[in-house]
Parts: structure tokens; sequence; C-alpha cells
């Protein structure tokens, strides 16, 4: 199996700080910065050219919402391909709505994964329907997905509640963390990971900093279990100005080899 490596550079659905434009240069640096090997846990080396390549990144930094969205759901619908998956490299979370919706017309029973400290259910956000506080709620009106399972959450509201009832959602909240649904979930599945899901001590580079999540190793053990077929994933919200040494740009390079390794072994 092929891997596709696109980044995404977009973040003007951003709602509190901009920066995640900034993430794809800065994950492929940590690829090239000598510090860590391209083996991943489970043993697969990643070989640019034998199991994956890097399609660099869309022009869309500038664009509006409406032309941003149409660039990404064109460009992954193009490189779909029985004998590839797609790693696309954010860019903020508004971005994995046109990125799922190109995986639906070739998997139409998709399940998606949703690891991330915020729903991302909300109508609109501050008027916003592209928000990245919403492509989950955009993907559900549409009846696009066989079902949504989020992990990491610890900021629902009464409103977030009422979207996730409303769509039949699976939240696993942290405050009553346990990782049985990772043997419950469905196949084909897309993962969508937010890294602000892991806890700021572990992630700082992110826009929205919320205490309490989970560790670097409960994300990796997530990924390591998963026994359906894996056929998609994205990497979203890493902000560059806000990390502190690299520290989160390093996770999540090491969680683009973990991902790109799980899609290879299936
Ligand atoms: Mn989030």
């Amino acid at each position: 199996m092929m891997i596709k490596l696109i980044g995404i550079p977009y973040d003007k659905n951003s709602s509190f700080l901009r920066g995640p434009a900034l993430a794809p240069p800065k994950i492929r640096e940590m690829d090239v910065s000598g510090s860590a090997n391209r083996f991943s846990e489970s043993g697969v080396e990643l070989i640019q050219g034998k199991n994956y390549i890097d399609l660099g990144d869309l022009n869309c930094v500038e664009d509006d919402s409406k032309v941003a969205f149409n660039k990404i759901k064109n460009s992954i619908s193009n490189n779909l391909d029985p004998e590839a998956r797609i790693l696309s490299i954010g860019g903020d979370h508004s971005i994995s709505y046109p990125i799922i919706e190109a995986h639906v017309s070739r998997y139409p029973d998709l399940h998606v994964l949703q690891i991330d400290a915020h729903a991302d259910l909300y109508e609109d956000f501050e008027g916003n329907p592209h928000s990245h506080a919403s492509p989950f709620a955009r993907l559900l009106e549409k009846g696009l997905l066989g079902s949504l399972t989020q992990v990491g959450l610890r900021s629902m509201t009464t409103h977030l509640n009422e979207q996730a009832k409303r769509y039949g959602v699976s939240c696993i909240e942290m405050k009553a963390l346990n990782f049985d649904f990772v043997r419950e979930l469905k196949g084909p599945l897309y993962i969508s990971l937010d890294l602000d899901a892991i806890d700021p001590a572990f992630a700082p580079g992110v826009s929205h900093h919320e205490p309490g999540g989970l560790s670097s190793r409960d994300v990796l053990k997530i990924i390591h279990d998963i026994r359906v077929p894996v056929i998609g994933a994205d990497i979203v919200e890493l902000n560059p100005n806000r990390d502190l040494n690299n520290v989160t740009a390093m996770l999540a390079y090491k969680l683009f080899k973990e991902l790109a390794a799980k899609m290879i072994n299936n």
C-alpha cells in the first residue's frame, strides 16, 4: 500500500489563533532533522518512493473557504486509488470536512474516529458554518458517515451534547476515559487526529490549550490497537507559533509515522 502525504496549509477557519497553515513544512522539517529514524514502532520503515510519496502542499493559503474546500476535495478525490491511502497534514480542523467528504465517495459506508479535545459539532461557530469547530456537523447533516466516534473530549457544552445526541455520535469524554471503544470500531475507518486531544503538557503547539487530555502514549496505543482497515487519516491543528522546541511538531511527525504504518499494514 502506498501512502500519499498531502500538506494542506489552510487556517482561515480558526476561531482563536492562526498558525496551523505553517504546520506542513514544520512536520517535514522533523523528518529531515536527523533526530529520529523513519521506523514506526510497529516495525515499518517509511521509505519515500517505496511506501510513501510526498505530494507537497496544496496552494490554498489565501483562498476563501469555498474555494479552498473545493480544491481540497478535488485534490483528495484525484489522488484516491485502491492502491493508495492519503494522509493529510493540516491546517486547522475545518479541512477535514472536504477531505472526508472526498473519501466518502469512494467508501460509502465510512466510519470515522475523531481524536480531539473538542466535538467540533457546532451548527456554526460565531456565525461561521465552516469554522474549525463545525466540520463534523457538516458531514453528519449530509448523512455521510456510517458512524462517528470521538475520544479525548473535555469541552462539551449544552449545544454540543444536543448535537451529539441528534446525530448519534459516540462520545468518549476524558472524565470517563477507557479504551473499550477501540474494539468496537467499524471499518472502513478514517482517523481524524486533532493534536489538541493530547494534553498541552505533551503538545503545547496547538491553538487551544485544554488541560486534562490524552497522553502521547494513549494516542499511540489507540492507533496500534485498531483492528479494522484504516483507509485515510489527517493530522490537524499543529500551531508552530505556540510550540516549544518543536515538541509538538516531533509528536506530529511520530504520529504521522504510526498512522502511515497502520495504513501500509492494512
Ligand atoms: Mn480540537
